[in-house]
């Protein structure tokens, strides 16, 4: 690449803009979406990092390079990058390449703005409101407010900053001066961004009390009642429960109708961690997995995960009415926030999120929902039901393969159980033996690029794999490809 001829700016030059851009769209139509959503090519080249870091001649240098070289580069970024949009790629809560959401994605980028202020972002300041109102209303609410957050982790901290905020709105102002000690409440499977929004926001790890999940991985609200005496006899108030729509692992749904007694009865703030299952609310056939869900203070939900929008898509959901976003948040900066301006100025959102600068993460999902209709994505979402009830019932008729529960969502958890360990049971060294299954044979499903499977152990629970089954264009096929491919992989172990 060295010798080529260095690439002159292209400031000014349209014809010399388009030409890279047609070129490069080019590239990513080829190598990214279709190769990388095609069952024939691997799901990911691995190299080891040194390697990597060679072979993508990461260094960055005071002369620009040729349009040759660029182009090189950006085919070798495609190269050695994982495929999520593959159909065996089952690593993650998100999977798949919806066309349109990408389109969405690509304008996104392509317009540049910052969702804060309707005068540079008209369009996506309407589009915005219109999409949360739709969401709001699957959760069953015909009023409220609403965000786009990077991400459910901060929607998360965005509810726990509200729900302080509202029992102690001079907190804003005097920090943890203003508080008595709080405690929060949430299961033992509640996703890890609990606990970090507790260190966050300064309350403190300590604060978050974990309450009993089931055998299936729910919150027991029963134990939730008794946490909540238990942290009010010791001294700290409780202001916040949050339950969990769609746990990481087991895909297991608290009983919402129940948590919401209970924070009714003590007075506090609902929050349904949906981030994982909140898309299950536009299936019919599903939906009761979240009853109870109109009657929480606050959602977060993702579409970027089930529904596939694309990363990122996470909204945060507020009954709320009374603008306490705003005034949680707000900080009202004069430069952007003008209340003389020549429009309504209500329609500046920017000051309800502690955000200067926000992507615009709804044309994605307006796109794709435009274009599937709210029936299309229903389709989805039972079809991801339907072909996990395919896998599960092959895990049940083939040797070594076995459940770690019935599944409530589209999670599977099993076992691959290899030649050499079956029925050995009772050995007393079984389950650490089984523990080092699964990472030998996610190492070599990476290193072949066949496939991608997360794995973790869980409670006392020797490593087992989390199969997602969430892309929209998985086929039987592809699970079938999936099962061969592990006792392929796992024949001599
Ligand atoms: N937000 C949880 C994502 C982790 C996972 O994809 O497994």
């Amino acid at each position: 690449m060295a010798d080529s001829k260095p690439l002159r700016t292209l400031d000014g030059d349209p014809m010399a803009v388009e030409a890279l851009l047609r070129d490069v769209f080019g590239i990513v139509v080829d190598e990214a979406i279709l190769k990388g959503t095609s069952a024939s090519e691997k799901v990911c080249e691995w190299k080891e990092p040194e390697e990597l870091k060679q072979l993508l001649d990461l260094e960055l240098q005071s002369q620009g390079e040729s349009r040759e070289q660029i182009l090189a580069r950006c085919r070798a970024v495609i190269h050695y990058s994982v495929k999520t949009g593959h159909p065996r790629f089952f690593n993650q809560l998100f999977s798949g390449l919806d066309p349109h959401a990408l389109a969405g994605r690509i304008i996104t980028e392509s317009l540049n703005t910052s969702q804060y202020t309707y005068e540079i972002a008209p369009v996506f300041v309407l589009m915005e409101e219109e999409v949360l109102k739709k969401l709001r209303a699957l959760v069953g609410w015909n009023s409220g407010d609403g965000v786009f957050c990077p991400g459910g982790s901060i929607s998360n901290m965005y509810a726990m900053n509200l729900a302080r905020f509202q029992r102690y709105p001079d907190c804003k102002q005097r920090g943890l001066r203003a508080l008595p000690p709080l405690a929060l409440f949430t299961s033992k499977e509640c996703h890890y961004s609990i606990t970090k929004g507790a260190a966050f926001l300064g309350l403190g790890t300590d604060s978050v009390r974990v309450v009993k999940a089931d055998e299936r991985g729910r919150m027991i609200p029963e134990d939730l009642e008794r946490q909540i005496n238990l942290a009010e006899a010791e001294g700290s108030v409780p202001f916040l429960v949050s339950a969990t729509s769609g746990t990481t692992v087991l895909g297991a749904f608290d009983p919402l109708d129940a948590i919401a007694d209970v924070c009714q009865r003590h007075g506090l703030w609902f929050h349904v961690d949906a981030a994982w299952g909140g898309s299950v609310l536009l299936s019919r056939t599903h939906r009761h997995l979240l009853d109870g869900i109109q009657r929480a203070d606050s959602v977060a939900w993702n579409p970027h995960k089930l529904l596939a929008a694309g990363l990122q898509c996470s909204a945060l959901l507020l009954r709320d009415t009374s603008n306490l976003l705003k005034r949680c948040h707000g900080s009202q900066a004069s430069y952007l926030f003008q209340q003389d301006k020549f429009y309504d100025v209500a329609l500046d959102t920017g000051d309800k999120v502690v955000q200067c600068g926000r992507r615009v993460d709804c044309l994605k999902l307006w796109l794709m929902w435009k274009a599937q209709g709210g029936q299309g994505l229903e389709r989805r979402i039972d079809q991801a039901f339907a072909l996990t009830r395919y896998l599960v019932e092959e895990i049940k008729k083939r040797e070594g393969f076995e459940l770690v529960m019935e599944p409530e969502f589209v999670n599977v958890c099993f076992w691959f159980v290899p030649p050499s360990l079956r029925g050995k049971k009772e050995s007393p060294d079984y389950s650490q033996r089984l523990s080092q299954v699964a990472p030998v044979l996610k190492e070599r499903m990476v290193k072949k690029g066949t496939m991608m499977i997360g794995y973790q152990p869980h409670g006392t629970r020797a490593n087992f794999f989390r199969m997602v089954v969430a892309n929209p264009i998985l086929a039987q096929a592809d699970i079938d490809f999936l099962l061969g491919e592990l006792e392929l992989l796992g024949q001599d172990l």
